[in-house]
């Protein structure tokens, strides 16, 4: 067997120490996850080999018979769990599953109304850095000032008078419920297009524990490994009539050869969000994350719009003497991984913020509890309140230690790798031998 150490040890190396970081450090990045066995298994196959461009039973190769299992298997599961119509797998990211949409639907030039990067919205949704930014005209809207929610009456107003062709609900850094059934009468109203990028909830709404936005938006687009706990990639929602537009959107539109072995992951995560543990996961999530909140707010830190309704807790740290920059640097230190991102109406630059986020899907899946939370709570107090205490610093990292020892992940994993170090090639030199790709 041709195993990674043998053939490429700087890159086994590297990964080990990767697998080695996320199994000993508190991973808290609101938008990550950890993925299960089956869902690695699947995603690291020989479904990779394959080219598979069109759609099951419709290809531009042969030999796609196993393809169109995967994909189909896919859809269905995709449109049973969200009750959507149509459902496609093939985008490689969220991003792009945005521009499907937008170029599916919109000329350039176009407007968009959507919600401000810098109050919580994402790089997609019309950042002046990103194409779509380039392509459309953004207008923003954000939270207002007093309740840090949305402003409803705001939305309503803009759309009034700049009239749309779609309105984009969806958030990145935001801790609250998102009213889809606003926006949809919004849109209805000025008659623009609603599309909800639900990627950071979408394993919340699959859980029916975030109102779902598959009744109100026209179009439906996430992420799948944030909340939803499947491999990286994206999906499109929404209705049959749709169907035709989008699929010849993703692909020839913006995309060539699907990645099955991705969308052979997406099928094995989505059958795993259908089982009946998956609610439960989510409840979790949630209970975690309103701990958390709890013990900072009982600390003394302010939370942007005073808590959380879903996976994420976006802490204010402008009147605490550290900035976001520094509270990541620190919390990372001690083995507690989070991002500094701007709070609404921030007067600190992007690379500086005065905000971290702080997110519970991944030491959910790891098996934490609110008791946990409470525990993780005071430590973040504690580092933040005294960044430059390395003794507490080191202290504190060894009961982050103790927590990922109660708490292991990927053990059989780790076990393997230890084994398959350090064997030997067997292939007599300048023998051509497809790198083992024949045993
Ligand atoms: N970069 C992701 C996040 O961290 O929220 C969004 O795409």
């Amino acid at each position: 067997m041709f195993y990674l150490s043998d053939v490429d040890p700087e890159v086994f190396g590297a990964l080990r120490a990767e697998i080695e970081r996320q199994t000993t450090q508190l991973e808290m990045i609101a938008s990550e996850n950890f993925v299960s066995e089956a869902v690695l298994e699947a995603e690291g196959s020989v479904f990779m080999n394959k080219y598979a461009e069109g759609y099951p039973g419709r290809r531009y190769y042969g030999g796609c018979e196993n393809m169109d299992v995967v994909e189909q298997l896919a859809v269905d599961r995709l449109n049973t769990l969200f009750g959507s119509e149509y459902a496609n797998v093939q985008p490689h990211s969220g991003s792009q599953a945005n521009m499907a949409v937008y170029f599916a639907t919109l000329d350039p030039g176009d407007t968009i109304l959507s919600m401000n990067l810098a109050h919580g919205g994402h790089l997609s949704h019309g950042a002046s850095v990103s194409f779509s930014g380039r392509f459309f005209n953004i207008v923003h809207y954000g939270v207002s000032r007093e309740s840090e929610t949305i402003d409803m009456a705001e939305v309503a107003d803009l759309a009034r008078k700049h009239r749309p062709k779609m309105i984009v609900a969806g958030a990145s850094a935001y801790p609250r419920t998102i009213d889809f059934a606003s926006f949809g009468a919004i849109a209805e109203e000025v008659g623009a297009y609603l599309m909800v990028d639900m990627a950071h909830i979408a394993g919340l709404v699959a859980a029916g524990i975030h109102p779902s936005p598959v009744p109100f938006a026209h179009f439906i687009t996430s992420t799948t490994h944030k909340t939803l706990r499947g491999p990286r990639g994206g999906i499109i929602l929404s209705r049959e009539k749709y169907g035709r537009l989008l699929n010849s959107q993703i692909f020839p539109g913006i995309q060539g050869g699907p990645l099955m072995h991705v969308i052979a992951a997406k099928a094995v995560a989505f059958k795993e969000a259908l089982g009946s543990e998956f609610k439960f996961y989510q409840q979790r999530i949630v209970a975690n994350a309103q701990e958390l909140a709890r013990v900072l707010h009982e600390k003394g830190f302010r939370l942007v719009s005073g808590g959380t309704d879903n996976h994420l807790v976006l802490l204010d740290l402008s009147d605490k003497g550290v900035t976001g920059a520094e509270a990541e640097n620190v919390l990372e230190k001690a083995g507690i991984t989070v991002n500094k991102n701007a709070i609404p109406f921030d007067t600190r630059p992007p690379r500086v913020t005065s905000g971290i986020r702080i997110g519970t899907p991944a030491v959910t899946t790891r098996g934490l509890g609110p008791a946990d939370m409470q525990e993780i709570g005071n430590y973040i107090a504690e580092l933040l309140t005294h960044p430059d205490d390395d003794k507490r610093i080191r202290e504190i990292r060894l009961k982050v230690l103790d927590i990922c020892n109660r708490y292991p992940l990927y053990q059989a994993r780790l076990a393997r790798y230890e084994k398959s170090s350090g064997l030997a090639h067997t292939v007599p030199e300048g023998q051509w031998t497809n790198g083992g790709a024949r045993e």
